[in-house]
């Protein structure tokens, strides 16, 4: 219970104070360039080479977009990597009396950190994020088998609503 707020249970205990012995969960941060924070992603798909510069460029355009992004890490303190991660879009809208959608995005976890239940904490994180800044509804895409995964948190997939995209 975070502040009041519904979420899940954890065994063993963690929250977004303790995640964990040795494990922060903080804002993401410049200096997260130098941290393991693009190759964290490449675990979640093709990132490509970005140098810092074009991360700082990145990194500051979020910036400016007030109360858009937000974007949670997980570092272990004893390497002072990056180790998880997650987003938080929030859209803006004129639908729904001005108000805003929220976004989950690019939830990942490195593959030696898995079973220590550090992507549900940073779900719960987001999803009560999302409620606290004003979203009326807060979505995520995902593959099939993560279907059972993102269920646990309220998250369903919708009746007549389709996922549709182009690539490019
Ligand atoms: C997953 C992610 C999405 C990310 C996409 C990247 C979650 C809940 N979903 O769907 O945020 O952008 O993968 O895959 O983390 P792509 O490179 O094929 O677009």
């Amino acid at each position: 219970d975070f502040e009041g707020n519904h979420c899940s249970t954890y065994n063993p205990e963690i929250s977004h104070t303790n995640p964990g012995e040795g494990l922060l969960m903080r804002p993401l941060c410049r200096e997260d360039y130098d941290n393991g924070y693009i190759q964290l992603l490449s675990q979640l798909t093709t990132v490509g080479d970005i140098s810092r510069e074009e991360f700082d460029a990145r990194y500051r355009s979020m910036d400016d977009c007030l109360d858009s992004y937000y974007i949670t890490v997980i570092e272990d303190t004893s390497t002072g990597q990056v180790i998880a991660s997650g987003t938080l879009v929030k859209e803006q809208k004129f639908i729904h009396k001005c108000s805003a959608r929220g976004r989950i995005e690019d939830i990942v976890v490195d593959d030696k950190y898995r079973g220590r239940q550090l992507g549900k904490l940073i779900l719960d994180v987001l999803t009560i994020l999302s409620k606290k800044v004003g979203c009326y509804k807060v979505s995520l895409e995902c593959l099939d088998k993560l279907v059972p995964f993102y269920s646990q948190f309220g998250y369903k997939t919708e009746d007549k609503q389709n996922y549709m995209c182009r690539r490019y």
